[in-house]
């Protein structure tokens, strides 16, 4: 006879079946900072997952390490509003006879896949034989992320901020054009559109310098380095008042003063929030890419920048102590990857090292993380692996090496890129700068194989693994 007991276990477990067989559906968010290496990781995933079972490349993901993954295909995304990932394009560039990576891109896009698998559980088998999950993968600028404080800021305590972060090193001499056209304006005089867009412009000007040559990634608005569709609008023509006090006491409606604070407080309402409410909110999984090893070869201010971006960039996920953010949107992510990208620019003695420092970036955020519900991972990934690892004798003696395609010269070229520190660099690390980052160019790939890689699948264990049980 089944008792009570276990007939009400039967039941939950025949519920839970059902409730899976409606969840088979994922919207997978994959972030990063510029450069960082999204689209390579988008492009090769999609690849890998198009390619089909073939191969047994992918010997961590357990779907396809147990024979389950029957394949995918890539079918119309959902949502026509938004750009296509522009995987074509970008694979036909990887698996070129003269492979090239994908171009750089500005804005949000998304891709969907429909994978077919055979499930695990017995019961499931003798419903089906086989299943489809939908997956919907979104690309979007970790840059993005980095405007959430200002939802909490008036537009004079962000110009305060602002007017503090002129004082990091080489800051004021890149500011210098801009800091010289503000000093014109008359704050509480009528506004002047043509002089509030000249100073916007070159207030722009100013951070898109602060990228490229101080190497930083915390800049804010994030939109004005990577204004997607919004390029050219009004709503980007501000800045934040750097040359004295604000006193708004009796300012009137038509002075610059009101014309700046009213383009910041819609910048946060129209671009910010609107962000979060239209996609972060409908996000299941995420991943974060984090290139750990430019910023190392660059130098301490460019490291320490990323390790703030970091910080920034993970208060997205810590709705769970914030009211705040729970009203501002009805978050779903339940799982997140922190992943350090490009691990094939160090030897293999390295990666626990990377893995080790992605780890020490993360950590303290980790913990509110995990309290919002979150599950999070840290791996060390490359999407393509474009170097081989070897020997080479220096003094006599063998040394583990990279070989790779230089980028700018496309020569062969074997070297020791040196050490990753396990712990954030301290002073020493800086002083001997013993880090040697070199662009390597894609490798060429015979177009029946799969892109060569490391941990790209225990990344889809991670991010995947239990939607195909
Ligand atoms: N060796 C190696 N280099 C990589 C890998 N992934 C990315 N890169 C390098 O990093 C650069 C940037 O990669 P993308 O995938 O375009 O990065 P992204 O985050 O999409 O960059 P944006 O679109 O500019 O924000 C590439 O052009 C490569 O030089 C990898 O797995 N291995
Ligand atoms: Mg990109």
């Amino acid at each position: 006879m089944v008792s009570k007991a276990t007939f009400s276990n039967l039941h939950r477990s025949a519920k839970d079946l059902v409730d899976r067989s409606l969840d088979r559906h994922v919207r997978l968010a994959v972030t990063g900072l510029s450069r960082a290496g999204k689209t390579a990781f988008i492009t090769a995933l999609v690849d890998h997952l198009l390619q089909g079972p073939v191969h047994h490349q992918l010997p961590l993901w357990s779907v396809a390490r147990d024979g389950r993954f029957l394949g995918a295909k890539k079918v119309p995304q959902a949502h026509f509003h938004i750009p296509s990932f522009k995987f074509e394009q970008n694979i036909n560039s990887l698996r070129a006879d003269q492979p090239v990576w994908p171009e750089p891109t500005a804005g949000v896009s998304e891709i969907r896949l429909k994978i077919k698998y055979r499930p695990d559980s017995l019961l499931w088998r003798n419903l089906s034989q086989t299943a489809e999950l939908t997956l919907d993968i979104i690309d979007y600028p970790g840059e993005w992320l980095l405007d959430l404080p200002l939802l909490h800021m008036s537009y004079e305590q962000w110009s305060e901020q602002m007017a503090q972060s002129l004082t990091q090193p080489g800051r004021a001499e890149l500011a210098k054009n801009w800091l010289n056209l503000g000093a014109q304006l008359d704050l509480h005089g009528a506004y002047d559109e043509l002089q509030i867009a000249q100073i916007s412009q070159a207030y722009t000007q100013y951070l898109h310098e602060c990228k490229a040559q101080l190497g930083l990634h915390h800049i804010q608005p994030g939109r004005f380095v990577l204004p997607g569709e919004l390029a050219g609008a009004p709503l980007l023509a501000f800045f934040p008042y750097v040359w004295g006090e604000i006193n708004s006491d009796h300012d009137n409606k038509d002075s610059a003063l009101s014309m700046l604070s009213a383009r910041f407080e819609q910048y946060k309402e129209h671009v910010v929030k609107r962000f979060y409410q239209q996609h972060f909110v409908h996000f299941d999984r995420q991943i974060v890419l984090l290139d750990c090893l430019t910023p190392l070869n660059t130098g301490r201010q460019s490291f320490e920048d990323m390790q703030t971006a970091v910080e920034q960039i993970m208060q997205s996920f810590q709705y769970g102590q914030s009211g705040f953010l729970r009203r501002l949107f009805a978050p779903k992510i339940d799982r997140i990857v922190f992943a350090a990208s490009k691990a094939d620019h160090v030897t293999p003695d390295q990666h626990e090292n990377l893995l080790a420092l992605v780890d020490k970036l993360v950590v303290n955020g980790q913990r509110e993380v995990a309290f919002s519900g979150i599950e999070s991972h840290c791996i060390a990934l490359a999407a393509v692996k474009s170097t081989q690892v070897g020997n080479v004798n220096y003094q006599g003696k063998p040394h583990v090496a990279l070989t790779g395609r230089q980028l700018d010269t496309s020569e062969l070229l074997s070297l020791y890129p040196g050490e990753v520190p396990a712990d954030l660099p301290q002073a020493a690390f800086w002083q001997k700068q013993g880090f040697d980052f070199v662009n390597f160019a894609p490798p060429v790939v015979a177009s029946n194989l799969p892109l060569p890689h490391i941990r790209m699948d225990l990344a889809i264990e991670h991010l995947l693994g239990d939607k195909l049980l």
